[in-house]
């Protein structure tokens, strides 16, 4: 007789097992990335009782609800505010906002942007699957031009937005890209975006064989895995002018950007200690734990 075995899967103690069983579908590839993410908690050895993870509304803003961190699973297009505030009341927090394309870039596409542009010491991580799953399907902003909604029956006639390009130029301070095959290189980006301070944007690619796959004819779960796999480029610090995507085209991953900007509570503090000289101690001491 053999003895038993227990098989711990490592990613367990992150989540909320009382949550579970999850609502995403067979083949969808939120969970990939949250297991990337659980490899990036262990593998950067951050403190997790300093990790606050910030969702919006969708399939992938339940991924909050699902990670036993301190998590808030906000209102649809607000978790970039929430998460701004988090940061700014507590900034010794690493605060990560964790959401979708139709979340992070329709709705909350204004908070998004001027986040970037301040510089905010935020990681985002932008589950995109072209579509707004959770609602049935619809044209989101990234949706390819000629790709099948339930929203668009004849096909998608908006250009869409090149996501890397749109936070590049919105001032973010790392840019990277993978999907949902590359789970090593995006476990060492989000290992690596906790070593960063200022706005961190991952974007991934992610299938929904549900909605999207299967309305576009592009095959099952393990299609687009392989469709993943043949026409991804690997090309670090390629021009994010170049990483718009197609319904079927090449798809250019990396990291895009990693520079040096000011984030905003330094330059904020910095004219503070210019205007209060050596008041300003006592007032840092004051709005800062
Ligand atoms: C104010 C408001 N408007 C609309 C909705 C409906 N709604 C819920 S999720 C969602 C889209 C989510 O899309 P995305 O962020 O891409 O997430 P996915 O479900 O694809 O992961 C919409 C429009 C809502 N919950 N609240």
């Amino acid at each position: 007789m053999t003895a038993e075995i227990p098989v711990i899967n490592p990613v367990e103690p992150f989540l909320r097992m009382d949550r579970m069983p999850h609502i995403w579908c067979p083949a969808c590839g939120i969970g990939t990335t949250v297991n990337c993410f659980a490899r990036a908690l262990l593998e950067s050895k951050v403190n997790l009782d300093r990790v606050s993870i910030v969702s919006g509304i969708g399939c992938s803003g339940r991924v909050a609800g699902y990670l036993r961190l301190d998590s808030f699973h906000t209102t649809h297009g607000r978790a970039v505010p929430f998460a701004t505030g988090l940061k700014l009341a507590n900034p010794s927090l690493h605060v990560v906002v964790y959401s979708g394309d139709g979340d992070l870039f329709a709705i909350g596409g204004n908070h998004i942007i001027h986040a970037a542009r301040r510089n905010l010491d935020l990681k985002v991580i932008c589950v995109n699957n072209l579509v707004y799953a959770m609602t049935g399907g619809q044209t989101a902003p990234t949706t390819p031009v000629t790709a099948l909604t339930t929203t668009a029956p004849y096909g998608c006639h908006e250009p869409s937005f090149n996501l890397p390009n749109l936070m590049e130029a919105a001032g973010a301070a790392y840019v990277a890209r993978w999907t949902t095959f590359h789970v090593r290189q995006l476990t060492r980006s989000m290992t690596e975006i906790f070593q960063r301070r200022g706005f961190c944007f991952i974007e991934i690619l992610s299938p929904c064989p549900t909605l999207y796959q299967r309305r576009n004819r592009l095959g099952d779960g393990l299609d687009t895995m392989k469709y993943y796999k043949q026409r991804s480029k690997v090309r670090h610090g390629a021009p994010t002018s170049e990483a718009a995507l197609t319904k079927e085209g090449e798809i250019l991953v990396g990291k895009f950007v990693d520079r040096e900007r000011p984030d905003y509570l330094d330059v904020l503090r910095g004219q503070m200690q210019a205007q209060l000289g050596e008041r300003y101690v006592e007032v840092e001491a004051l709005t800062c734990r």
